[in-house]
């Protein structure tokens, strides 16, 4: 079951992003740091990478204790026994991977009111939102929605948010005081020189956040 706790501080990988450091040394590095979960991400990769690469990443999160959320492919996410599946627009029907995927919990892209609450209905379990700023990490992640955009989002549905889209330490508390679960990166945590204490200022900062009492 997912935990809304779970999202605050929202890891999705790109390994292009990762100034080539090995992913499973990045990914120890952010959970160290305070990341609380991981969304595995592989554009590029054949089935047969990223199922082997999902396969120890999954190893790695559950020795850590977080859990996995496998980016797009339901079977991927199946095969590994992931404990999540993060699906875009333009990926299968939610109705269709949940027939598949029962006990674990679904997150879906939203960019639009409308789609969140299609979404909602739909019977997601969290949204991702964005790009509320302008990112260099997602060649179509479309234009950015603004502050404005994602609260009215976050006011409008009952299931979790997480903001998505150029979060960084600098922007990170005004992305909380909207009242999202949590803040998703890639560049934020995996461009950084320094992974873990890139994701331990976060954390704080979040942290910080959850204590005044805004957090959904
Ligand atoms: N999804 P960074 S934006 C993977 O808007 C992804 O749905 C987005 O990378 C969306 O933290 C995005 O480096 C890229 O901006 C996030």
């Amino acid at each position: 079951m997912l935990k809304t706790q779970d999202l605050r501080l929202y890891l999705c990988t790109d390994r292009l992003l990762s100034l080539e450091r090995p992913l499973t040394e990045a990914i120890e590095a952010a959970v160290a740091g305070g990341v609380t979960l991981v969304q595995l991400r592989e554009k590029k990769a054949s089935t047969g990478d990223f199922y082997q690469i999902a396969l120890e990443v999954h190893a790695l999160t559950r020795r850590l204790h977080i859990p996995l959320v496998i980016n797009d492919r339901l079977d991927i996410a199946q095969a590994v026994d992931a404990e999540g599946l993060h699906l875009g627009q333009a990926d299968l029907p939610l109705s269709v991977a949940r027939r598949f995927f029962r006990d674990r919990f679904i997150g879906l892209s939203a960019s639009t009111l409308e789609a969140a609450l299609r979404a909602q209905a739909e019977g997601a379990d969290y949204l991702g939102v964005g790009p509320v700023y302008p990112t260099g990490s997602k060649v179509d992640a479309g234009d950015a929605i603004g502050l404005g955009c994602l609260k009215a989002i976050r006011a409008a549905v009952r299931i979790p948010v997480v903001a998505i889209g150029g979060i960084n330490r600098e922007n990170a508390p005004e992305v909380m005081q909207t009242g999202v679960a949590g803040v998703a990166m890639i560049s934020g945590i995996l461009s950084q020189p320094d992974i873990r204490e890139a994701a331990r200022c976060l954390w704080k900062l979040v942290d910080a956040e959850a204590r005044t009492g805004r957090l959904g």
